[in-house]
């Protein structure tokens, strides 16, 4: 085995879950299904002393109870949510971290207030750059002790679809996803949209915590700066056909016609087109691509009927944005091992 994983990256693999694939056979994630991404504890939080504080460069600073934020207009906005460190175990050489296969996706309707109207009524100051958010949950990285906390630009904090969110898929936060608030930044990656929100800091200036200076940073060298990660490239992912077995995950499937699904998805632009391989990427034809009746900020379902001949086969998905993303056959490599969106491939068996 090349990439080996230690009992250091399974203790986070076991607390942190992917989506089973099956799964992106749903169009939106039952919550319990979507994946989990916690850098320390899940904090429990009282709802009922619970206040979120808006301050910095604001006049005046503001204070709001989770009642105060549900009595504001309500947005819905269906997202899909990837981490950026999804397709981290592919890259070569190992990157030790959360050691993400795939699975770390999810899509699901995500409601709250918007951002933009809070900050609005705040008064942000003219001279205001970025917007920080900070979590609850406090922990240690790279020898610094720290709150989870992360910062956007402002023009990106003001999009209207930026949501202040309490609920999803029709209930309560669970406090694993950020009971009972975390922001929502729909088409940037995961770290992005705070978990257990309980501070809105405007800056003068760019915001220079662990996450934003070292962490979620493209670099071929730790010694370099790197540039900032930050919009989902485009990916599909099929779900694996046929059945399983048990331990390898290796698929069977019976000869004949298989309906291939599964969705595709890109911060960047929307979606323009998915193309399958059954030749372990040798070849390429185009899917059957869905509209984007979930929104924009939502995957897209892909339909491919493979004719398939008994033996073994590779098939391989990609997809391709509007705004010419597409996505590589071998897995790009940086430091901390982001944005891999190489191909998936899913070796099958067909018997007769
Ligand atoms: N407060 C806080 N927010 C957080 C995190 C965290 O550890 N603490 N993890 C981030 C990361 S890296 C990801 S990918 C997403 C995962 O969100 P989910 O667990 O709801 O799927 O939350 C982000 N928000
Ligand atoms: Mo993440």
């Amino acid at each position: 085995m090349v990439n080996e994983i230690s009992l250091e990256e399974l203790q986070l693999a076991a607390r942190n879950h992917g989506m089973p694939l099956e799964a992106l056979r749903f169009d939106l994630t039952p919550i319990g299904l979507h994946y989990l991404l916690t850098h320390y504890d899940i904090p429990v939080v009282d709802p009922s002393s619970f206040r979120l504080e808006v301050d910095g460069a604001v006049a005046p600073t503001l204070s709001f109870t989770i009642d105060e934020l549900r009595e504001r207009p309500a947005r819905d906005v269906v997202a899909t949510m990837e981490c950026a460190g999804n397709g981290r175990v592919h890259v070569e050489p190992h990157v030790v971290s959360q050691p993400w296969l795939l699975e770390a996706v999810g899509t699901a309707r995500w409601r709250g207030a918007s951002l933009a109207g809070l900050l609005e009524e705040a008064a942000v100051g003219e001279d205001a750059v970025e917007v920080l958010f900070t979590g609850l949950d406090r922990g240690i990285e790279g020898e610094e002790e720290q709150p989870y906390a992360r910062s956007l630009p402002l023009a990106e904090a003001l999009r209207a679809d930026v949501l202040l969110a309490y609920e999803v898929n029709g209930v309560p936060l669970p406090p694993q996803h950020g009971f009972p608030l975390r922001l929502l930044v729909p088409g940037w990656y995961g770290m992005t949209s705070v978990k257990w929100l309980s501070r809105i800091t405007v800056l003068t200036s760019q915001f220079d915590g662990y996450q934003q200076r070292h962490s979620y940073r493209l670099r071929q060298d730790e010694s370099e700066a790197g540039e900032p990660v930050s919009r989902i490239q485009p990916r599909a992912l099929m779900a694996p056909p046929g059945i399983p077995e048990f331990l390898t995950r290796a698929r069977t499937v019976e000869a004949g016609a298989v309906e291939l699904e599964g969705r595709a998805w890109s911060g960047e632009a929307e979606v323009a087109g998915v193309e399958v391989s059954v030749d372990g990427g040798e070849t390429w034809a185009e899917a059957e691509l869905e509209s984007d009746r979930l929104g924009r900020w939502a995957w897209r379902r892909w339909t491919f009927v493979w004719d398939a001949q008994p033996g073994e086969h590779e098939l391989c998905c990609r997809a391709r944005d509007g705004g010419g993303g597409t996505q590589p056959l071998d897995p790009p490599w940086n430091v901390g091992g982001y944005m891999n969106n190489a191909v998936q491939r899913v070796p099958v068996t067909v018997t007769e």
